[in-house]
């Protein structure tokens, strides 16, 4: 007999950080329809577009169902079925032969943005194989933020959407389309519509810029320059909050010194931002209190990610909107297993000297690889040779910077398995390629470990197909085959239990509550300081020196100085309709976004002889891709808005689905990475266009490259 219809709530996953509660009609193992629950404590009855397609990627009859074991030459798209126990044993044998050689740094475990809980459990496995490497992609997305907010005021300031602000400063976010980690958009709206003023601060017209009462149209990769003007204004104008600069900073002087340079008036030139215009939005954050900023990843994808950071946790501290309510938190968290438990730090106390950034002596505290250092390792095998791999939850020939390294990096690899959901241009050059179940097909906790201070339940609604395998199983076997069996429980939801412990809750209960925070405590340093040397916000960095970090923020020129050879400034930002590189295979997405879309002004257009519709070569000094031109006067003159994260489902996996024609990393290089981080420029970037014609062959022999024999998958 067939099933009723059940109504299950649990929270969206995997089609971005995943915040918002859901409701999910299921009948007969299958989801019929998905709602935003307006009980969600970050949504309130919000969903997305893609929240909305979402089902559609478990019945997608492209999804990969079985493990598949290369056959061939790598890349050839060769592939034999074989079953579970096989694919575990090969991975297995063969990151033991590496470990046996290279010992255990010579394999890395790789993942992309953090999905759930695979990413801990990933790291688990890491420390328990003995290898200090797992890469992420923190480098260009949180740590920076994270990281420089921790040894500037001991925390990550993360925006507090859950109470009044009187104003809020958007600064690089497209929260609207990206409602980012622990930020759904819903809640700034409501405050917006009852009468929270906005700034924004984006190249583009945004949808929030539309609602602002200052827009601020950037010029790409300025953030630095912009961010110091600020401070420079509200110190000149003595407008910061007395009170707690004089009994909660350090360095207050040094500061105002090294922002006097940095005139409104001087920075107008490398922002292009008029000065009134800098000094209205100064004057306003600083005078609105409690008031937040919203910040993005613009901050944290050029070379000058610390220093920029840097500044904008200044600026927050000395309008006194640090750990206040409406401001920007320090959220506590609920009582749960610590991170550092949950992963076995202890396991590998050389870790902090042994992992590959080491050697590059970024800064204290970055805990994952950063990808172009990974890719050293495998090339040219400094520090130490890498020579395995695994990946899931990623597809790194799209999202690193410069692709062709990342190909050749992959190439180079003795071998490299690959977990996913679907064949990805990544996964098409594997040795192994496990079929994974994502999403509403598995019990998995969201939001754990990033700082928001809640976590999220997302029970399971429906059974995975096949063959198909949570990751945290796969890497739960994984651990049990290759590590210590008492690392690793017998049954991987085991691990959920072990997170919720300390809660006095079983995964079950805690489905039923739905989530779990933390107090809300503000201004906690005044009973305990904050968490630095000083015990102050260290406006100066006491201890720059040992650190290796500048003691105060600075302007040390554009990520890119012109260069009238690549005269316009390329840039990019997120497709609402998609999550970095996943889902184009998904029709009721690709839909309303068939094709890359680089958007350029008419006036910069015209100036190029560029039509509306037309197929345009984007240039960098780096590489040249294909896009399709959109005119609009969202974005200013001399500056191209890319799209990121493009390939072609519908093409051959054995030309790993057109990976090079439109793929916005094709354009950015890693020659020149920020110290403390790693990060390469990826927005900022000197470009030039051109129609794609007769003149300039198209499609462009760069295509041609590694071309392969077609086969079916
Ligand atoms: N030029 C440029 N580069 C960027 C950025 C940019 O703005 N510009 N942004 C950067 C940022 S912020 C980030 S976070 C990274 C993101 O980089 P990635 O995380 O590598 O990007 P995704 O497209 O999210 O990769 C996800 C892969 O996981 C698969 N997947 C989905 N669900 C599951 C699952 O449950 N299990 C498994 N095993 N796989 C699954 C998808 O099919 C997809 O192939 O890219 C960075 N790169
Ligand atoms: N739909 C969708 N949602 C996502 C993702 C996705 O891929 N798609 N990715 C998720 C991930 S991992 C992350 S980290 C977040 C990121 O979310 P966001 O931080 O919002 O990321 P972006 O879209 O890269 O950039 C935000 C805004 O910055 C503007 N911008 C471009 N260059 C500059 C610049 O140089 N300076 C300034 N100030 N602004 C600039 C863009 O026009 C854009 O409006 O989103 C998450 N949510
Ligand atoms: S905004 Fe994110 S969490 Fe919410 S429905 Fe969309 S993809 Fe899911
Ligand atoms: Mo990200």
């Amino acid at each position: 007999m067939a099933d009723e219809i059940r109504w299950i709530k649990t929270h969206c996953g995997r089609m971005d950080h995943g915040g918002c509660s859901l409701v999910v009609g299921v009948k007969d193992n299958r989801i019929i329809r998905v709602k935003g629950d307006p009980d969600g404590y970050l949504n309130r009855g919000y969903i997305c577009p893609k929240g909305l397609i979402s089902p559609d990627r478990l019945t997608h009859p492209g999804r990969l169902k079985h493990p598949l074991k290369r056959k061939g030459a790598r890349g050839d798209g060769n592939w034999e079925k074989v079953s579970w126990e096989e694919a575990i044993q090969t991975v297995c044998e063969n990151l033991r032969k590496v470990r046996e050689t290279h010992g255990a740094r010579g394999v890395a475990f790789c993942q992309g943005m953090p999905k759930g809980m695979e990413h801990f459990a990933m790291i688990r496995l890491a420390n328990t194989f003995g290898s200090p490497n797992v890469v992420a992609v923190q480098d260009v997305c949180h740590a920076p933020r994270e990281l420089t907010g921790i040894h500037t005021c001991g925390f990550y300031p993360v925006a507090d959407f859950h109470h009044k602000s009187r104003l809020v400063m958007v600064w690089g976010s497209n929260l609207t389309s990206t409602n980012e980690e622990g930020e759904i958009c819903s809640l700034l709206l409501e405050q917006v519509r009852n009468g929270t003023d906005l700034i924004v601060i984006d190249p583009r017209r945004t949808e929030l810029a539309k609602k602002s009462r200052h827009w601020l149209q950037i010029r790409p990769g300025a953030d630095n320059g912009l961010a110091l003007a600020f401070l420079n204004v509200i110190i000149e104008e003595g407008l910061y909050e007395k009170d707690f600069v004089e009994n909660w900073t350090h360095g207050f002087d040094e500061l105002s010194d090294q922002v006097k340079a940095y005139t409104p008036e001087k920075m107008s030139k490398v922002t292009w931002v008029e000065p009134g215009l800098i000094r209205e939005a100064a004057r306003s954050y600083a005078q609105s209190r409690p008031a937040a900023i919203q910040w993005g990843n613009p901050i944290e994808q050029n070379i000058h990610a610390f220093d920029t950071a840097r500044a904008l946790v200044c600026v927050m501290a000395i309008c006194g909107n640090l750990d206040v309510q409406g401001g920007n938190i320090h959220a506590s968290e609920p009582k749960i297993q610590g991170l550092g438990k949950f992963v076995k730090a202890d396991l590998i106390p050389l870790k902090r000297k042994e992992m590959i950034h080491a050697y590059h002596k970024t800064i204290p505290r970055l805990m994952t690889v950063p990808p172009a250092f990974f890719r050293k390792a495998v090339l040219e095998a400094f520090p130490y040779p890498v020579r395995a791999a695994y990946f899931h939850c990623t597809n790194p020939l799209i999202t690193y910077a410069d692709s062709q390294k990342t190909f050749e990096a992959l190439m180079n690899l003795d071998f490299f398995a690959v977990s996913d959901i679907f064949m990805t241009p990544t996964a098409a050059l594997a040795d192994m390629v496990l079929p994974a179940a994502t999403h509403f097909e598995f019990n998995d906790i969201g939001h754990y470990g990033i700082g928001h201070g809640c976590i999220l339940a997302r029970p399971k609604v429906v059974d995975p197909p096949e063959e198909c395998w949570p990751d945290i199983k796969i890497i739960n076997e994984l651990g049990r085959h290759l590590t210590r069996e008492e690392y690793w429980p017998k049954n991987y939801e085991t691990l959920l239990e072990e997170v919720l412990e300390p809660s006095g809750l079983n995964y079950t209960q805690f489905a039923q509550k739905g989530y779990l925070k933390g107090p809300d405590r503000f201004q906690k340093y005044l009973s305990s300081g904050f968490r630095t040397p000083t015990k102050k916000v260290e406006l100066c960095l006491s201890k720059a020196d040992g650190l290796g970090l500048p003691p105060l923020p600075r302007f040390t020129g554009l990520p890119q100085e012109n260069d009238p050879e690549y005269p316009l400034v390329l840039t990019s930002s997120k497709n609402a309709y998609y999550l970095h590189s996943s889902y184009r295979w998904l029709e009721g997405l690709r839909r309303h976004s068939p094709d890359p879309v680089s958007e350029i002004h008419p006036e910069t257009a015209a100036e190029y002889g560029i039509k509306e519709g037309e197929t345009v070569v984007i240039e960098t000094k780096k590489g040249r891709i294909t896009q399709t031109a959109r005119l609009t006067r969202n974005v200013p003159p001399g500056v191209i808005n890319g799209s990121y994260g493009w390939w072609f489902p519908e093409e051959s996996p054995e030309s790993q689905f057109q990976w090079k024609r439109s793929n916005f990393n094709i354009l950015t290089s890693v020659e020149e990475l920020g110290k403390e981080f790693g990060t390469p420029n990826l927005k900022g970037i000197g470009c030039r266009v051109a129609k794609a014609g007769k003149d300039r062959q198209y499609p462009y022999p760069v295509q041609e490259d590694g071309k392969i024999p077609q086969r079916k998958i």
